[in-house]
């Protein structure tokens, strides 16, 4: 592998010298703005862009040690190539200009947009954490931990069963296949046999055949009470029922989010009792704009917190932050697998951000 620094007047003519000389599959190790002259005070000290950039001596060449070829290998999933950064020059003229004053930036605009977040709220991030108007001599190390401070400030979270104090309702909302089921499974596993609280299910699922009885096996292995609730008035005597659990864990059916006579329906049945707080479920593989779609029109329950599901099924975890910045709710939990009880964990700042930027 060889390392090389080019430096010019413009971040475009250097990225033309690394392209011509180490071509487009070079891989770039850092971008900083440099002050070169005799005297670093003095009027005829010039300020150049430089990039540092890596390429393979020539591709197959048997002479690359195998050491370098698999260093090459794991930097080429975090760096960004020259190729990309021509792109990149081209699509946001505007931000380049920005860039001009922070050239350490471009990585981080990068990994950002490379980690889901949208480029429009990756924009929002860098400028709140002033990477636009510092003068480029910061370490990018420093700009980064800025720029995460920035997204810590857009995340809340909430344990709905950390305050001991009276009983906890719970409804799971959301759509088809989501994880509903599951995560109720996860969580009632979680309270009653670690931290030994009292628990009982209810079902008002009675659209999908056989739902009821998922959600009964489980309670059967945790040996906690389930009922079925049909009507509001099952659901009110199912609750009376369970009136000495600490914490009741309702699971719902599945539904569209365009489908409102349902939607009405179940606001009827759940939202008419306010003891019972609901939680929207929101699969990390929905795509976008829909799952803004699926908060919006899920908005009638007055949900108080996102369930993030299905992390494992997508590297763009950074979709959890634009759904935070369109629509701001605390996140309760986020699921990470099939696995019961072990893929769930409780959500805090710092392994939100873990599992976005791990
Ligand atoms: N990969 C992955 N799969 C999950 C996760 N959570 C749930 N699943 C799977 O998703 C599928 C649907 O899970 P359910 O819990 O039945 O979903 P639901 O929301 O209750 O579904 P409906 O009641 O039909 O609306 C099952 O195969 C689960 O194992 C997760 O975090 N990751
Ligand atoms: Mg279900």
């Amino acid at each position: 592998m060889k390392v090389k620094k080019y430096k010019g007047s413009t971040i475009q003519e250097v990225v033309n010298m690394v392209r011509r000389d180490l071509g487009p599959e070079a891989l770039i190790l850092s971008t900083r703005k440099i002050r070169e002259g005799k005297m670093a005070s003095s009027s005829r000290c010039e300020e150049l862009f430089e990039i540092s950039a890596a390429a393979e001596e020539s591709s197959g060449d048997l002479k690359t040690p195998a050491s370098d070829r698999s260093s090459l290998t794991s930097l080429k999933s975090e760096l960004m190539t020259i190729k990309e950064m021509i792109l990149l020059l081209s699509r946001s003229g505007h931000l380049m200009e920005a860039f001009r004053t922070n050239p350490a930036a471009i990585d981080i605009y990068v990994k950002l947009l490379r980690s889901g977040i949208a480029e429009s709220n990756v924009q929002l991030f860098l400028e709140k954490a002033g990477v636009f108007k510092e003068n480029g001599l910061e370490p990018t190390t420093r700009l980064y931990e800025r720029v995460l401070k920035e997204i810590l400030n857009a995340v809340d979270v909430e344990d709905p069963f950390n305050d001991g104090a009276g009983q906890k309702v719970a409804a799971f909302i959301g759509p088809t296949g989501v994880g509903k089921t599951t995560t109720i499974a996860k969580l009632a596993a979680d309270l009653s046999l670690k931290q030994k609280r009292s628990v009982g299910l209810i079902s008002i699922d009675n659209y999908r055949v056989g739902a009821a009885e998922q959600l009964k096996i489980y309670a059967r292995l945790l040996g906690i009470p389930c009922f079925s609730a049909f009507s509001s008035a099952d659901l009110q005597f199912a609750l009376r029922r369970m009136g000495e659990k600490e914490i009741i864990l309702i699971d719902t059916a599945g539904q569209s989010h365009y489908d409102m006579e349902r939607m009405e329906e179940m606001h009827r049945l759940i939202g008419s009792t306010r003891a019972i707080s609901s939680h929207l479920l929101l699969s990390a593989v929905t795509g976008e704009p829909e799952m803004g779609q699926v908060a919006k029109n899920f908005g009638i329950l007055n949900f108080i917190s996102y369930i993030f599901t299905k992390t494992d099924e997508t590297k763009a975890r950074g979709v959890i932050i634009n759904q935070i910045l369109r629509s701001r709710r605390p996140i309760s939990f986020v699921t990470t697998g099939q696995r019961v009880p072990e893929d769930i964990f409780k959500a805090t700042k710092t392994r939100i951000l873990q599992l976005i930027f791990e």
